[in-house]
């Protein structure tokens, strides 16, 4: 569209007028968006505004970066494309990195930020917040898109929602110039040249070949093993993909984020066994799940012999496939596809794994059992990670539509372990690249797009990265009750500074901070909890009242491991003098 259809507003002073601003929000409305996350300013304040007032429900942050992570969570669960609004260069920066992060998640999300003046910004000439957004954005998400001229507003806005949620979902940046928002032009033109998006995410058929061919490498296994990621979480697939494991009685590992896809108390689950099924298993089927650092690149010392493993792959992305390691039977399309007709091809004469396989991993889940019932059933004092996770794990058995929300790094591996999960799209973590700072903010949205209650189980760092946002909690009165793992620091609360002098160690905060405070600025419920019937009393007392509330939960300083499970990739200097925890 040439600049020429956008005309200016003399022209027309008896004629029905529209403008940039509002060509955005009736976009976006037409194509059924509920909700914006953001942090207002200048140029998107009138945006919020008149998006507030046309029952867009608009939530404020107090960081763009609180605001992204809580759009792109809502992208996961909902399967259509989070939005978050930002004002420009700074805002826009810390929008990116939740952008960033979606991408590599494969969540659905679009960042809509203002943008000074292209004239001014092109040249250098030093514009308010001048930057080269668009170009800045390009590398780090799925699609980048600027939208010049008012009539173009709605195919800006569909395209950048066709590009977020189909194939591989990801982030989408939408650059919108403080001056395409004034832009004023006749309102029937307007109103024609909006767009609502035909099947955003259409299906995607796997070939009938690869399912078959799926299905012969499936049907050869003596140690079968299927690993369910966040993909099939994602694909809302959920009654044929445990239609699929229960049928071919294959045992499966959930990834964090699949957990309670089946629950974690099906007898098929092979979580607790997790390094044996790795290392033993003859043939792998990937269901929405990649072959990256999570897995061990699917090689290694971890993956058993060299040689001894084939791949099935379900994947939406066609590129995923030989990522890391030969895939001997690769299914393109998307899950729901897939995997029903994957059960069509499975029929009803499906012969079970052999006894022997799904013997040997119940003897090496029932060890691993025991060995965490033993740590489970100590009550040590002051709380170690297991005992305070205890009464954490009852606390979502009671209530299996509560989401839980987990970052840090001792608090996420114990936590992923302890808690069952018991219905889909429940856990909600850090994801691939082990981020801090998504709790608050994917808390938020969790309460506002799914009307549950949120359980957030945070490290003292982890919730640092985001803590300001309790107040938006308390602001919207959310139904989240965040528990605090306080061991006074990053890992471990007894570092050391190793040159001996004053300040504290790099690892350290202040000992015996009372987190809960925080939430009691703002109106909402505070509790200090030193003890595993406290702590319950505590998060059973906010689950029931779905009161915002804040539990400053006290864990032994000495409790942690640094780096929590992935100690492993924590590479340590030979040369340095040893200090630290
Ligand atoms: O089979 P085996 O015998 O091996 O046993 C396994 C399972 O079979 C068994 N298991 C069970 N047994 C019995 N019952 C049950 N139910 C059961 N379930 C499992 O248990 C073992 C282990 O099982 P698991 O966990 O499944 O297996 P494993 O081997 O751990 O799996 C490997 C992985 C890689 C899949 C897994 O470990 C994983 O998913 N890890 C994710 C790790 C991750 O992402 N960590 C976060 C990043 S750490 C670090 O980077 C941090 N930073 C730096 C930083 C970051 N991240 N971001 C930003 C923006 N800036 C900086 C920081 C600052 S963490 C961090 C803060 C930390 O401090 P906090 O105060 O917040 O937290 P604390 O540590 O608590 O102080
Ligand atoms: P996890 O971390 O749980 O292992 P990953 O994020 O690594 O999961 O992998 C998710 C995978 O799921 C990605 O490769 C992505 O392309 C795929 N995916 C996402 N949605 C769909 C879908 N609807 N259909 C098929 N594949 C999907
Ligand atoms: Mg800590």
């Amino acid at each position: 569209m040439s600049s020429a259809a956008v005309e200016p507003a003399r022209d027309h002073a008896e004629a029905e007028l529209t403008d940039g601003f509002h060509l955005v929000v009736e976009a976006l409305k037409l194509n059924g968006i509920r909700t914006i996350y953001g942090v207002p300013g200048i140029p998107i304040t009138d945006l919020g505004r008149l998006a507030q007032a046309s029952g867009i429900r608009v939530i404020s942050f107090r960081h763009e970066q609180n605001a992204g992570n809580a759009a792109a969570i809502a992208g996961f669960l909902t399967k259509a494309p989070g939005v978050c609004l930002t004002v420009s260069a700074p805002g826009f920066l810390n929008g990116l990195v939740a952008l960033a992060n979606a991408t590599t998640n494969c969540f659905p999300m679009i960042l809509i930020s203002g943008s000074s003046e292209r004239e001014i910004v092109d040249l250098q000439q030093g514009d308010y917040e001048e930057m080269d957004q668009l170009a800045v954005a390009r590398p780090l998400c799925k699609a980048a898109y600027r939208v010049l001229h008012a009539a173009d507003i709605g195919i800006g806005i569909a395209r950048a929602i066709r590009a977020a949620v189909s194939g591989r979902p990801g982030g989408v940046y939408l650059d919108l110039p403080a001056k395409l928002l004034g832009q004023v032009m006749d309102a029937e033109a307007g109103r024609r040249s909006l767009v609502k998006v035909i099947d955003p995410a259409p299906a995607q058929l796997p070939a009938p070949e690869s399912v078959a061919r799926a299905l012969d490498v499936l049907r050869g296994a003596e140690k079968p093993l299927i690993i369910l990621g966040k993909g099939a979480a994602y694909a809302q697939a959920d009654d044929d993909i445990r239609a699929l494991v229960e049928k071919t009685g294959i045992p499966y590992v959930p990834m964090s984020m699949a957990k309670g896809l089946l629950p974690d108390t099906h007898p098929q689950s092979a979580a607790a066994a997790r390094s044996t099924v790795l290392a033993e298993s003859d043939v792998v089927m990937l269901i929405g799940a990649r072959l990256n650092w999570l897995l061990s690149h699917g090689k290694g010392k971890q993956w058993g012999a060299p040689g001894s493993k084939r791949f099935i792959q379900v994947d939406i992305e066609p590129r995923e496939m030989d990522s890391n390691v030969e895939i001997a039977a690769p299914v393109v399309g998307d899950i729901g596809s897939c995997v029903a007709a994957l059960l069509r091809g499975v029929g009803d004469t499906w012969q079970p794994p052999p006894a022997a396989w799904t013997d040997a991993i119940t003897a090496k889940k029932e060890q691993n059992v025991a060995r965490m019932a033993s740590r489970l059933g100590r009550n040590a004092m002051p709380m170690d990670y297991h005992s305070a996770l205890r009464v954490l794990r009852d606390v979502i058995k009671e209530r299996p539509d509560a989401i839980l929300v987990n970052e840090g790094a001792n608090t996420l591996d114990q936590a992923r372990g302890v808690i069952d999960m018991y219905r889909p799209r429940k856990r909600l973590d850090v994801g691939t690249w082990g981020v801090m700072g998504i709790g608050m903010g994917f808390a938020a949205a969790a309460a506002i797009e799914t009307g549950q209650k949120v359980l957030a189980v945070v490290g003292d760092s982890a919730f640092g990265f985001s803590g300001m946002e309790v107040e938006t909690i308390c602001r919207y009165g959310l139904p989240v009750c965040v528990v605090v793992f306080n061991n006074d620091g990053i890992y471990r609360g007894d570092g050391v500074n190793p040159s001996g002098g004053a300040d504290p160690a790099i690892t350290m905060f202040v000992p015996g901070a009372r987190y809960d405070r925080m939430m009691e600025a703002f109106g909402g419920v505070g509790a200090h909890v030193t003890t595993p019937d406290e702590l319950k009393r505590a998060v059973d007392a906010a689950m029931d009242s779905g009161k915002p509330t804040l539990i400053n939960a006290v864990i032994d300083p000495a409790a942690g491991t640094e780096s929590g499970n992935i100690g492993n990739l924590n590479p340590k200097s030979a040369l340095a003098k040893k200090g630290g925890a």
